[in-house]
């Protein structure tokens, strides 16, 4: 009976996976469960500091121009973290003013990490391995300390609850950390390292971890053993994520286009089933089609598959990537063929932006 007992609460326990969590943090992961009962959150990455036609200016983020609306959870990435500006010229500085006032809006944050090879400075992209040497006994051990350490810094500025997820797309081969690159051994010891090293040496207890594997290399939309690839363990992952752009392209083949609707939804209630499993959040942490060449993307293809599936509803949040120009954006500006759809996409009630979730 104890045991029974035990193992329910342990199912479904809302606590965050550092035992040490903040008071904040553990409000926040609980916020993030109880958001997901009234729907999706929505947001994207570098909404604040730039769009198209316009950088850094106050007050301003093209989601807002195009429905007066703002977003819910804001992506943010501390690739570069050894210079002044992130990889993608976003200043540090102001990241920190944009995130606290993020926080102080009642929006979520969340931080990607697009790192550079601390041994060789070459970027995230370099097909390299050198995860063995960052891991503790290696040789670049120390290199990839004190950049844990410049995070670290970062990180503290921020007295509040923030969404953290490392090393994405790790199933991928296109990461320095990911399959092929790195070994699962190797992968699960980086992100562990990585995670007792922000909670011990930098008393770290603001962060929310995410594990977000990439649905193009799970062939097997349902297959819990493919996804569960490099999987830290429980006591290191919070948010039981999916990064998907694989579904999100039409073609002018309509079985095809169906196909990966279905697998999409599918892919989605799977890792809703798992964090429903290990008491923790499920949310899909990267996803998008860059250009937006379907004017009806957001309605039919990004919120479409999940619109009749109670179950994929029940993930906290969608997050998009970034605008960066008329060559490379995920979210419509002013007088874009999809902003309509965009808009309606956003007035369902089912879709939370920042005044739902205040
Ligand atoms: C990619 C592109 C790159 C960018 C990187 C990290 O998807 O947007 O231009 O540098 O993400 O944000």
């Amino acid at each position: 009976m104890f045991l029974i007992l035990f193992s329910a609460c342990k199912t479904y326990a809302p606590l965050p996976s550092n035992v040490n969590a903040s008071r904040n943090t553990k409000k926040a992961y609980q916020a993030l469960k109880d958001n997901a009962k009234r729907g999706v959150m929505f947001g994207y990455e570098d909404a604040m500091a730039y769009g198209i036609g316009w950088k850094e200016t106050e007050d301003s983020c093209d989601m807002y121009r195009v429905t007066q609306e703002w977003p819910a959870i804001y992506g943010w990435d501390l690739g570069d973290i050894h210079s002044d500006y992130n990889l993608d010229h976003v200043s540090f500085a102001k990241m920190i003013f944009w995130m606290k006032k993020v926080n102080k809006m009642g929006g979520i944050n969340t931080l990607s990490w697009h790192l550079d090879d601390p041994g060789t400075g070459n970027d995230s992209w370099t097909k390299e391995s050198v995860v063995e040497h960052l891991i503790p006994g290696g040789q670049y051990h120390n290199l990839y300390k004190e950049r844990l350490d410049m995070a670290a810094v970062f990180l503290k500025q921020l007295n509040f609850p923030v969404i953290w997820r490392p090393f994405h797309e790790h199933n991928g081969d296109w990461f320095w950390w990911g399959k092929g690159n790195a070994t699962e051994k190797d992968y699960i010891t980086l992100y562990r390292f990585t995670a007792d090293y922000f909670r011990v040496q930098h008393k770290l207890n603001n962060l929310i971890y995410a594990f977000s594997p990439d649905r193009g290399r799970l062939p097997d939309c349902e297959n819990v053993a493919d996804y569960l690839y490099g999987y830290p363990g429980d006591d290191y992952v919070d948010i039981i994520g999916l990064d998907d752009y694989h579904d999100m392209k039409s073609s002018e083949n309509e079985q095809e286009n169906q196909k990966h609707m279905d697998e999409y939804r599918r892919a989605v209630e799977m890792i809703v089933d798992l964090a429903e499993k290990k008491g923790k959040v499920a949310a899909v942490t990267e996803t998008g089609l860059d250009k937006l060449d379907n004017e009806n993307w957001f309605t039919q293809r990004l919120w479409g598959p999940l619109a009749n599936s109670e179950k994929a509803q029940k993930i906290a949040y969608i997050q998009v990537w970034r605008n960066r120009d008329t060559d490379h954006f995920y979210v419509p500006y002013p007088g874009h063929k999809t902003a309509n759809d965009f808009k309606e996409f956003i007035k369902n009630e089912k879709i939370l932006t920042l005044k739902d979730i205040k």
